[in-house]
C-alpha cells in the first residue's frame, strides 16, 4: 500500500492544519516528485488523490427524517456464529467492551455505556453498496476521533484497523481507513440505527460509519480498533476483507 498523502497529524506537526491552500501547495510539490507521479498510475490512487484535492474533509450529504428508507437491507454477515459474541448478544452486551490498542499510548477497553457517554453524533446518510443498492438511514454514536485522542495515537500510527466478530465465508472480516477518514467528523462508531440499538444483522453492538466511502468499508460487529503504521502485517496486507480477496479497492471514496 502506498502512502501518498500527509496524514492529518503530520500536517498538525507541520503547523499546517486546516489550511486548504497549504494542502494544495503540498500536493503541487508532490506532483513534481517522480515516485509520487509513478504511484498515481493506479486508478485507485488517482481516485484518492482527486478526492483529496477536492477536499477529503468535505461532509457527506445528510438527509431529513422524511428521506429515510422504509426498508434498510442487511448485507454480508447478518449473524455472528462466535460463541463469545452470542453470549454478549444474550446479555444485551452489558459485559461487552471495545478494545482500542495498537500504536496508542493508552490502550482502552470501552464498555458500551461509556461509548454512549461520549458526545454523540446523529446523522442521516445514504449507504451505497457496490452490489448496486442504496438506503438512507439514521446512525448515532461517538465520533471516532475523540476516542483515538483519548487513547493518544503514537506518531507512527497511519491507519486504523477495525476487527470484527464475524467470519464471512470462513474468514475474519476486517477493514481499515487512514487518519483523514478516522478524524472526519462523520466517522462514528454507531451503536444505534434509526433511533434503536443496532440489530444483530446491522452489526450489533457497534459498527463503523465512514460516510465518504462505500458500504463494505463500514465494518459491522466491531470488537477492536487497532492503530497501525502499515497494513502490511494485517491478514492479507491489503487493508480489508474484500481488498485481500482482490474484489474491491482499499479506497472506496464516494
Ligand atoms: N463485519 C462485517 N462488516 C460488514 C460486512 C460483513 O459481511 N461483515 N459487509 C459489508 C457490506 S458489503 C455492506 S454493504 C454493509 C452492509 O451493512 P448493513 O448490513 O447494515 O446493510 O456492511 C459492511 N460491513
Ligand atoms: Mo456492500
Amino acid at each position: 500500500m502506498s502512502r501518498l498523502i500527509l496524514s492529518r497529524r503530520h500536517l498538525i506537526r507541520a503547523g499546517a492544519v486546516g489550511a486548504g491552500g497549504l494542502l494544495l501547495s503540498g500536493c503541487d510539490k508532490l506532483f513534481e516528485n517522480r515516485t509520487f507521479r509513478e504511484t498515481l498510475e493506479s486508478a485507485e490512487d488517482l481516485h484518492q488523490a482527486t478526492q483529496r484535492t477536492l477536499g477529503r474533509d468535505a461532509l457527506a450529504r445528510e438527509f431529513s427524517r422524511a428521506d429515510m428508507s422504509p426498508m434498510f437491507r442487511a448485507n454480508g454477515s447478518r449473524e455472528v456464529a462466535d460463541a463469545v459474541y452470542q453470549r454478549h448478544l444474550q446479555q444485551d452486551f452489558a459485559q461487552w467492551s471495545l478494545r482500542v490498542d495498537g500504536l496508542v499510548e493508552r490502550p482502552l477497553d470501552l464498555p458500551l455505556s461509556m461509548l454512549k457517554g461520549f458526545r454523540q453524533r446523529t446523522q442521516i446518510t445514504r449507504h451505497d453498496c457496490v452490489e448496486g443498492w442504496s438506503a438512507i438511514g439514521q446512525w448515532t454514536g461517538p465520533q471516532l476521533g475523540p476516542l483515538l485522542d483519548l487513547a493518544r495515537l503514537k506518531p507512527e500510527a497511519n491507519y486504523i484497523v477495525f476487527h470484527c466478530a464475524d467470519l464471512y465465508n470462513g474468514r475474519p472480516y476486517y477493514e481499515s481507513i487512514d487518519l483523514v477518514d478516522a478524524f472526519h467528523p462523520q466517522t462514528i462508531l454507531a451503536w444505534a440505527m434509526n433511533g434503536k440499538p443496532l440489530e444483530q444483522a446491522h452489526g450489533a453492538p457497534l459498527r463503523l460509519r465512514v460516510e465518504r466511502q462505500l458500504g463494505y468499508k463500514h465494518a459491522k460487529f466491531v470488537t477492536r480498533v487497532e492503530a497501525v503504521a502499515s497494513l502490511d502485517g494485517i491478514y492479507g496486507g491489503k487493508g480489508g476483507y474484500w481488498e485481500d480477496n482482490g474484489a474491491y479497492a482499499w479506497y472506496a471514496g464516494i
